[in-house]
């Protein structure tokens, strides 16, 4: 298998570039971890590695050292699309190389061959309480296929350096039945259906999924489909969501059980729910306002929702300084297609207006919208407008990243991670020792 054989190959490369690192490099200082960072949630602390994809500042993400845009148009398209296969981008993040039409069309194939939903799972999901969230639904979708981890049942019979075979295995039965699962939790909550949900294998994975959500123009929704998996799939390692994995990775929890807890991650407000949380904020606007309103009328509306207290959904980063690429990548693709939808001319609105409100307000470190400010915009458009889904799709495309980083964790035999933690009393006996010494 294409993806197989290729990390067999570039492993004894990168096994001796790690190895030269710990053992003759281990004193190098990378940098110096202040009171500031350790308190403010671990923030720029440089403790992470990967080599899938980086964050910088002033530019946002890259994909293998590809920008959202080079990213965009190198990758090889579906037949009569704009857009990139989701295979190509797979192959992107687990062999960073730009695959070959051929390429990325294997890895399609070898997701179609293992596309298919164990009953179970299904029973799990219709168990579940009417009102239980789509990503909590997920979740326990996802944790009910432990059973079939390749991971945990050859756990004992692997050396160390098999590891990532196996991770290679869970990540792609995994990856392959989340287009599955996503649209199945949105049949069944939103519209009862219990039908189990066939993948075509002449369909590539956006086509898929667009063909199972059942939403009126599937070709459409297919090319925002890849679109979204692609631009929702890595943003480096310390995120919230991809951190959990790899954490819960680290202990050699397999694929299923540490995916469910980068869903898990993701379903705070202050991460992917950010998306549902953001086209309530634009939809509540237009109800209040009973259409759009006018600048003035949404300068209001912003300081309204700042002074009771809450955040600007959609707005600020953890990393990022600038407008979120991601952001404008869905922008020209929504500006391309439907530019007059009043929700849109809305998201436009608030591309102007939020920022002015959060510098003039003072404390935001990034006024600028992040990816979740209008992906619910370009899913309401097309008809799915159970807003409480969208967190489940970026989950879908989340998966694609943080698998590539998990099999190549296994594979570079990262250990179990274990931060150390200080006591208020030790920073503070830190701080006086350095005050109390001469200038
Ligand atoms: N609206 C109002 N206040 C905001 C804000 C926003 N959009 N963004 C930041 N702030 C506030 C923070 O709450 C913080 O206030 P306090 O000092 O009172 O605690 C202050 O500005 C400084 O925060 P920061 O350093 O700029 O930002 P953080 O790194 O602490 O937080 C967040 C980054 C993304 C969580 C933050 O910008 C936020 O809450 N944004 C809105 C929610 C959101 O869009 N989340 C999705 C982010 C992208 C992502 O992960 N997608 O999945």
């Amino acid at each position: 298998m294409i993806l197989h054989e290729k990390i067999e190959a570039q492993l004894p490369d990168w096994r001796a570039r790690v190895h030269a690192l710990a053992k003759e490099h281990t004193d190098a200082v990378i940098d110096t971890v202040k009171v500031g960072e350790i308190i403010g949630g671990m923030r720029d602390i440089k403790s992470l590695w990967t080599d899938i994809s980086s964050v910088d500042p002033g530019e946002g993400i890259r994909l293998r050292g590809l920008t959202v845009n080079e990213t965009l148009k190198a990758l090889p398209k579906a037949r009569g699309s704009k857009t990139p296969l989701v295979g190509g981008l797979y192959y992107l993040l687990v062999i960073g190389e730009t695959p070959t039409k051929e390429q990325a069309l294997e890895v399609e194939a070898e997701w179609a061959k293992r596309a298919e939903l164990p009953d179970h799972v299904m029973k799990v999901l219709r168990a579940m309480p009417k009102d239980a969230h789509p990503m909590t639904l997920f979740s326990q979708a996802v944790l009910a296929m432990q059973n079939e981890s390749v991971f945990a049942k050859t756990y004992h019979e692997m050396k160390k350096d098999a590891y990532w075979e196996a991770a290679l295995e869970d990540s792609l039965n995994l990856t392959a039945r989340l287009p599955l699962i996503a649209a199945y939790i949105y049949r069944l909550k939103y519209f009862g259906e219990t039908k189990k949900l066939k993948y075509n294998p002449k369909l590539d994975y956006g086509a898929n999924f667009a063909r199972m959500m059942k939403v009126d123009d599937k070709k459409g929704y297919a090319e925002l489909a890849r679109l979204y998996f692609i631009i929702h799939s890595d943003h480096e390692s310390g995120n919230a969501s991809a951190h959990a994995m790899h954490l819960a990775g680290s202990t050699l929890s397999d694929a299923y059980y540490s995916f469910s807890a980068c869903l898990n991650a993701l379903a705070g407000p202050l991460h992917g729910l950010a998306n549902q949380e953001s086209l309530g904020w634009l939809l509540n606007a237009r109800k209040q306002f009973d259409g759009l309103p006018t600048r003035d009328e949404l300068y209001k509306y912003t300081w309204d929702h700042l002074n009771s207290g809450r955040v600007v959904p959609g707005y600020g980063h953890g990393v990022l300084r600038v407008i979120d690429p991601r952001f404008t990548a869905q922008l020209e693709f929504a500006k391309a297609r439907f530019p007059d939808f009043d929700l849109l001319r809305l998201a436009e609105m608030a591309l102007e207006v939020v920022p002015t409100v959060l510098k003039e307000q003072g404390k935001a470190k990034s006024p600028a919208p992040n990816v979740d400010a209008i992906s619910g915009t370009l899913q309401y458009f097309y008809g799915v407008r159970e807003f409480e889904i969208y967190t489940v799709l970026f989950g879908v495309g989340r998966a694609l990243g943080v698998t590539a980083n998990y099999i190549w964790a296994r594979a570079l035999g990262q250990p179990i991670e274990r931060p150390k933690s200080v006591t208020t009393a030790q920073m503070e006996d830190i701080v006086k020792q350095q005050q109390a010494q001469p200038a």
